[in-house]
C-alpha cells in the first residue's frame, strides 16, 4: 500500500513493549488458547472499564452474533437494514427468517415498530449505528410487548454511555466487535455482554464445543474462543485506550468545525457519551457523493460507503420489506477517515475537499 494513502481507518498499534510483555507471558507459560490467563485478565479489565457485569470474550463479533442467536433459538429476527452485512448474515446463516424495519433519518438507527407483531418476531436485533445508541427505552418496551429478546449489535459501541450508564447494560445481550479496524481491538475478537448470568454460562459452553465444566458434552457447540495472542493485543490496546479515544475525539471535533455546517451529520443526543469512532456525512444526492469520492481518491484518500447497499436490497437475506429511508441514506452517506494517528493536516485537507464539492 502507498505510504501516503489515507484509508477510512487504520488499526491502533500500541507501544510494542506492551504487546511483547503480554506475548512473552503467553509464550513462557505455553498456554495459548482455551480461556487462558490473558483472556481471563482481559475479561476482568474490560468488565471494569466498560461497566458491565457479565462479559464473554469471543473470536469475533460475527461469532458473537451467531452464538447468541443460536442460544435464543428464535425463528425470526427483526433487524435493521442499515448495518454491516454481518447483522443480517448471522440470522440468515442459522436459517432464521430476516425481517427489516426502517430507520430514523437522524440517528440512522432502527425505528421501534409502533405495533406488536402478530406473527411473533422471535428476536429484535438493532444496531447502535456508528456507536450512536438506539432509543433504548422504546426498544425495551417493544421487546416486552412482543415478549421477544432484545440483542443489540454493539459492534461500534465500545465505551459508549447514556446518562452515565454503559449502553451495553441495555437489552438482553450486546455484541461487540474487537476487529483491527475498531477503536478498541484485539486484531480479531469480540465480546458479548449479557444481562443474565445463566445465559452467559450457557454461551461459555457453546463457544467451547458445548463442553460443561466437567468435560461432559451438554449442548451443541462450536469453537468461538478468543486466543491468548488476541487477548495480549487487547490488553496492550486497553492500556492506551484513553489516549486513543482522545485522539478520535479531536479529529471528530475538527471535522465538525471545518465541514460546511449545512452538510448533514448523524444526530447524537446530548445525554450520550459518544466514542467518536466514525464520522459519517450525508450528501444531498448520490451525484454529490460520487463527486466527493472521486476528488478524495485523486488526493489518495479512501473513505468508505458504510453502509451501502441498504441490506433490504440484498435478495440473499430473503426479506420482503422495503425500507425507503435506509435505501435513501445508503445512497448518500460516506464515512470519512477516522483513526487515532490521523494527522490534523489530513483532517483539514479532507474537509476542504469535501466542502469544495458541495452544492449547498
Ligand atoms: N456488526 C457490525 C455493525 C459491524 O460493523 C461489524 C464489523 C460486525 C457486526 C462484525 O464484526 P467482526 O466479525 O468483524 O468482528 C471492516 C471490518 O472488517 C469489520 O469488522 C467492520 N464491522 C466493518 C465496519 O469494517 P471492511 O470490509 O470495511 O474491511 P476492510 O478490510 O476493507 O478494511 C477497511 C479499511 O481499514 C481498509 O481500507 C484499510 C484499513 N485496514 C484494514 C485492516 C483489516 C488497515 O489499515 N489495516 C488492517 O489490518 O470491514
Amino acid at each position: 500500500m502507498a505510504k501516503d494513502r489515507i484509508t477510512v481507518t487504520r488499526p491502533h498499534v500500541p507501544d510494542r513493549s506492551r504487546i511483547y510483555k503480554y506475548l512473552n507471558q503467553a509464550l513462557d507459560s505455553r498456554w495459548l488458547t482455551n480461556e487462558g490467563p490473558l483472556v481471563q485478565e482481559l475479561t476482568s479489565r474490560l468488565k471494569e472499564y466498560l461497566g458491565v457485569k457479565h462479559l464473554l470474550l469471543v473470536a469475533n463479533g460475527t461469532m458473537g452474533l451467531l452464538v447468541v442467536l443460536k442460544l435464543l433459538n428464535c425463528r425470526k429476527v427483526f433487524t435493521t437494514p442499515f448495518s454491516f452485512p454481518a447483522t443480517s448474515s448471522a440470522p440468515a446463516w442459522l436459517g432464521m427468517q430476516v425481517a427489516y424495519g426502517d430507520i430514523c433519518p437522524d440517528s440512522y438507527n432502527l425505528l421501534p415498530p409502533e405495533n406488536v407483531d402478530p406473527d411473533g418476531a422471535g428476536c429484535i436485533l438493532p444496531t447502535h449505528v456508528f456507536g450512536n445508541p438506539c432509543d433504548l427505552d422504546r426498544m425495551s418496551r417493544v421487546s416486552e410487548d412482543w415478549n421477544a429478546p432484545l440483542v443489540y449489535d454493539a459492534a461500534h459501541a465500545f465505551g459508549v454511555k447514556v446518562a452515565g450508564n454503559s449502553v451495553l447494560e441495555s437489552g438482553d445481550m450486546s455484541v461487540l466487535s474487537f476487529h483491527a479496524t475498531k477503536l478498541f481491538h484485539c486484531v480479531e475478537g469480540g465480546a458479548v455482554a449479557f444481562s443474565s448470568e445463566e445465559q452467559l454460562a450457557e454461551a461459555r459452553e457453546m463457544i467451547n464445543f458445548g463442553f460443561d465444566a466437567e468435560g461432559g458434552i451438554r449442548r451443541v457447540g462450536i469453537n468461538a474462543k478468543m486466543n491468548e495472542f488476541e487477548a495480549a493485543m487487547g490488553l496492550a490496546v486497553l492500556e492506551e485506550i484513553d489516549d486513543v479515544m482522545a485522539r478520535y475525539r479531536e479529529n471528530y471535533e475538527l471535522y465538525d468545525e471545518l465541514l460546511n455546517p449545512d452538510l448533514q451529520r448523524q444526530v447524537i443526543k446530548p445525554e450520550v457519551e459518544y466514542n467518536y469512532s466514525y464520522f459519517p456525512v450525508c450528501f444531498e444526492d448520490n451525484a454529490t457523493l460520487q463527486r466527493v469520492i472521486d476528488s478524495l481518491k485523486a488526493a489518495d484518500v479512501f473513505p468508505r460507503r458504510y453502509f451501502a447497499p441498504s441490506l433490504d436490497e440484498v435478495d440473499l437475506f430473503g426479506a420482503e420489506d422495503s425500507c425507503i429511508v435506509s435505501r435513501d441514506l445508503a445512497s448518500r452517506i460516506l464515512c470519512l477517515p477516522m483513526f487515532a494517528d490521523l494527522a490534523e493536516a489530513s483532517v483539514r485537507s479532507i474537509a476542504k475537499i469535501v466542502n469544495e464539492n458541495l452544492v449547498i
